[in-house]
């Protein structure tokens, strides 16, 4: 019943040498992810559920906390993006942290119950001489006994495998979109650039956490092509937060018309089912989402979450709030 096999006349059969239980290999066109996303909500949600509880414990949440190391001045033109210099938004620049504050920080996130700790940076990409200090960083986080995850921005091959001798289990580095709206979002850097980031953190044996924002202004089509993107990478991302436009005044995107909480479930969903054995995080967004639609996001296949009251520079619920949330819903941090 709850085999992978059964769950989807829509799956795309699996070219006979692959494992059904990973995540490799299996191609999703942009057809068959439309497809997906075009099923009854009930339908779609009964497929989710059939695919997670096939793969992992339906009731358990992962939970990550974020720590901005080094905030605002960005010289990228992400136009969704607080920490852009470009963009007249009110964050406060801050230089790097002290060693001894992340510490803390990553003490206080592992007392409360997080797993993951991941230290963002707003940076195109970093300088040799910063990796250090983030190095640094990142064995002193994983000593506390917590996974290590970083978002630096782009990252070279040599910059990967420095990151991976520190001991950084993860690095986050999304697509964002569709190729095809890429341009309307970003143009200091290309699709490709990330991609060869990806590639590098791949190679050098860093578990990737990969996702997009959405809610700024795509087409169906063009959510379906994020979702597509992700899954058709190979290996699929071992996590993929799935993020809400958090439409911070002063960016490009703030006052886009808000994406229907219905579509974001379902984007949810869909990834859970294209991408059955990836944690799949309910990300940026929840500070002004019902627990309702938080629930249905659980429903979908969501199986992670920031957790700790600031993301990098916007807020996020507080953990009194998330764990009063998981209680009422049965839920366990894994
Ligand atoms: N500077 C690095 C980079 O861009 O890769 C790392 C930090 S950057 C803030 C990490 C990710 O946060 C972005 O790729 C984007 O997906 C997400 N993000 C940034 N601002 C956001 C917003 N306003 N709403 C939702 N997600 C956002
Ligand atoms: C991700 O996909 N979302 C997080 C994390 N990776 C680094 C960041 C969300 C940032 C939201 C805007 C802010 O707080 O600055
Ligand atoms: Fe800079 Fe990252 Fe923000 Fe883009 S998303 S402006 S690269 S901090």
């Amino acid at each position: 019943m709850n085999s992978p096999d059964t769950v989807s006349a829509l799956q795309p059969a699996a070219p006979a040498a692959v494992n059904a239980s990973t995540n490799t290999a299996t191609v999703w066109s942009l057809a068959d992810v439309e497809a997906l996303f075009a099923l009854p909500f009930n339908d779609l949600l009964w497929q989710a559920q059939q695919v997670h509880r096939a793969h992992w414990d339906a009731n358990g949440v992962q939970l990550s906390t974020l720590l901005s190391v080094k905030t605002g001045g960005c010289p990228e033109d992400c136009a969704y993006c607080p920490q852009s210099v470009r963009y007249d938004t009110g964050v406060t620049s801050q230089d790097m942290l002290p060693l001894a504050d992340v510490l803390a920080a990553a003490q206080r996130a592992k007392d409360a119950g997080a797993s993951r700790f991941c230290m963002g940076a707003a940076w195109r990409s970093p300088k040799d001489r910063d990796l250090e200090p983030i190095a640094e960083m990142v064995a002193g986080v994983r000593a506390l006994g917590l996974e290590t995850c970083a978002t630096l921005g782009m990252l070279k091959p040599a910059q990967a495998e420095r990151l991976k001798a520190a001991g950084l289990d993860y690095y986050n580095h999304n697509l964002d979109s569709a190729p095809d709206f890429y341009g309307d979002i970003i143009q200091t850097r290309q699709y490709q650039d990330r991609l060869d980031t990806l590639q590098a953190v791949r190679a050098a044996g860093i578990h990737v956490c990969c996702g997009g924002i959405v809610g700024m202004g795509e087409t169906g089509t063009q959510r379906a092509g994020l979702i597509a993107q992700l899954a058709n990478l190979n290996p699929a991302p071992e996590s993929v937060p799935i993020n809400l436009l958090v439409q911070v005044p002063g960016t490009p995107l703030h006052g886009q018309d808000p994406l229907d909480p219905l579509e974001f479930v379902r984007t949810i969903a869909v990834a859970r089912i294209t991408m059955p054995t990836s944690r799949v995080r309910l990300s940026a967004g929840r500070e002004d989402m019902s627990d309702a639609v938080q629930a249905l996001c659980f429903l979908a296949g969501a199986n992670s979450i920031f957790y700790g009251e600031q993301l990098l520079t916007t807020p996020n619920p507080g953990a009194d709030r998330d764990r009063s949330l998981l209680a009422r819903l049965g839920m366990h941090a894994e």
